[in-house]
């Protein structure tokens, strides 16, 4: 999901120009090797070159006014309803044309709400033969196809197709590079265009900056003084921590109340000494959440953040236990700041987290818990009613941790009702526990001489004593136990298989009640014997 997220994309940037101007566009693409088939070109509606071609006089009235209603409606769609494989591909002619450099030949430059603005260069060059969306949008505007990568048959035919062929094949209608297989048409192409002075190799990434600042009244401060006379000045190293004050007025009007408190706001400036006023926007909870547990190993320390040995002793974390919706954020951000850390010399280990269990969800009904929905369920209700003991015991072993669990008012009385089952066998062995016990050579006052303190011959001989002659239904019983201690270490410890573990002792108190009641019922026979 991280790789996902950062989205690191090669292609290459080639520049297109605008013809009835001159200008440059410059597009990006990781397709360069398809670059001969382009028959239109799509930039995104917030582009500049949309704004220059609106105010230039080349195009009619008309077409500019269509132009800024097409702006405003993508205004309101998302990123997401924009570009979703689904979403029908709308697009508008600029009236227009750009000329490809490759082969000099042009193409109509159009708006559409596929593209855009902060990806890559804003512009794309559309190959619909090879495309799949530059294919919908040709085929609903009635553009072009030419079919640059032929496929091994050679049957590939524009009027014939019905989606892009996006496939390897070899390069056709492609000038110089005629009957190079495409991929190792690319670098070619990049090459000659760097050649040319048209293009060169590059990385996109979808990744974004992270805007650390909030307008909130909790979160670390950002501690900057903005002065009249010497502007932004840093609080100083020896003014730290700016803390924010305890006393905050939540009127409910707009803005922070954090901005209205007097007190915090107005200042001296560390460097003049005049009145200053301090920023009041405060940082994103992410940034706190990217260390934290960087200061766990050393939290008392006054003196700075942690100390190098204990960090490097702690560090890293064993297992990191949280929702999938940290996965792209929160621990992105923890492992950047991380290896920040790491090249400062502040830590030594490179990753801050060893292993990661992502928990699912407890859901309701299927669907997730929701106040607005009102399908929440009180743990405190359910404590009450059954005790903490039921209600934990029926989460672990409904679901396995990393999925999803569905409340269930009878999973929870199952559970309770083997709590108690479980805890009635436990009382009831009791006394023949602690029988065999006091035949045993320990003294439950010496701790030492409590089970390791004991020597092999001295439990044999213990055991002999206590349990002289097993018999084979005593034999099956023990190995049920022995089977089920090694199943459930195994469970817990290697995969935090909770709702195994626990079905493991369901099986394991079931064996050792049917144990019982034969024994019991040999006892009533030999009675009545
Ligand atoms: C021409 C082409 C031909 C493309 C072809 C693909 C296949 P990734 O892999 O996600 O990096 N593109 C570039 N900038 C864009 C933008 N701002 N908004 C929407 N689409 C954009 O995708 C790179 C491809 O996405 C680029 O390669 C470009 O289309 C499109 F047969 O260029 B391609
Ligand atoms: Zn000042």
């Amino acid at each position: 999901m991280q790789q996902n997220w950062i989205g690191r994309s090669e292609g290459a940037r080639v520049e297109f120009t605008l013809e009835a101007t001159g200008d440059k566009i410059p597009i990006f693409t990781t397709r360069p090797d398809t670059i001969y088939g382009v028959t239109f070109m799509v930039v995104a509606p917030e582009h500049p070159i949309v704004e220059k071609i609106c105010t230039s006089g080349l195009i009619p009235e008309e077409r500019v006014a269509a132009i800024r209603a097409f702006q405003e409606k993508m205004k309101h769609l998302s990123e997401i309803a924009r570009t979703s494989t689904e979403a029908e591909k709308e697009g508008l002619y600029t009236g227009l044309d750009v000329i490809n450099p490759f082969n000099g030949e042009k193409a109509q430059l159009w708006i559409a709400n596929y593209v855009l603005m902060d990806y890559g260069t804003g512009a794309v060059m559309g190959v619909p033969a090879h495309d799949q969306r530059d294919f919908e949008f040709a085929q609903k505007y009635g553009l072009p196809v030419k079919v640059v990568i032929q496929n091994p048959e050679g049957t590939l035919r524009a009027e014939e197709m019905t989606a892009a062929y996006v496939e390897p094949g070899i390069m056709v209608n492609s000038g110089p590079f005629d009957g190079t297989p495409n991929l190792e048409g690319i670098p070619k192409v990049i090459a000659y265009a760097e050649e040319q002075g048209f293009g060169q190799k590059t990385v996109s990434y979808r990744l974004r900056d992270w805007l650390i600042s909030r307008q909130r009244a909790w979160g670390a401060p950002i501690p900057i003084v903005y002065c009249d006379k010497c502007g932004t000045v840093p609080v100083p190293e020896k003014d730290l921590p700016v803390r924010l004050p305890d006393d905050l007025d939540f009127t409910g009007e707009g803005g922070s109340p954090l901005a209205r408190h007097e007190g915090f706001v107005n200042t001296t400036c560390p460097q003049c000494g005049g009145p200053a006023r301090r920023e009041t926007d405060t940082m994103d909870t992410f940034v706190c959440s990217s260390w934290y547990f960087l200061r766990y190993t050393d939290p008392q320390n006054a003196e700075k953040a942690w100390n190098r040995e204990d960090v490097d002793y702690w560090m890293p974390v064993d297992q990191y236990v949280g929702g999938i919706e940290h996965a792209v954020l929160h621990l992105l951000y923890a492992r950047f700041f991380t290896k920040v850390l790491r090249d400062m010399g502040l830590v030594k280990v490179d990753e801050p987290f060893a292993r990661l269990l992502t928990q699912g969800m407890v859901l309701k009904d299927g669907s997730k818990m929701s106040k607005s929905k009102g399908n929440t369920v009180s743990p405190e209700e359910m404590i009450a009613k059954y005790g903490a003991d039921a209600v934990r015991l029926f989460i672990m072993f409904a679901a396995p941790p990393e999925r999803d669990l569905d409340w269930s008012d009878a999973g929870i009385e199952g559970a309770a009702r083997f709590v108690n089952r479980f805890y009635r066998m436990v009382v009831s062995a009791l006394p023949a526990y602690q029988h065999a016990r006091s035949l045993l050579p320990i003294n439950p006052a010496d701790p030492a001489s409590v089970m390791g303190a004991l020597s092999e011959a001295e439990i044999a001989e213990g055991l002999a004593k206590a349990a002289p002659n097993l018999t084979a239904e005593d034999r099956e019983l023990r190995r049920v136990i022995h089977a089920t201690v090694k199943r459930i270490t195994a469970d817990l410890h290697d995969r935090f298989a909770f709702n195994t573990a626990i079905s493991g002792l369901m099986e394991m108190t079931n064996a050792i009640y049917a144990y019982r009641e034969k024994q019991h019922a040999e006892q009533n026979t030999s009675a009545l014997v």
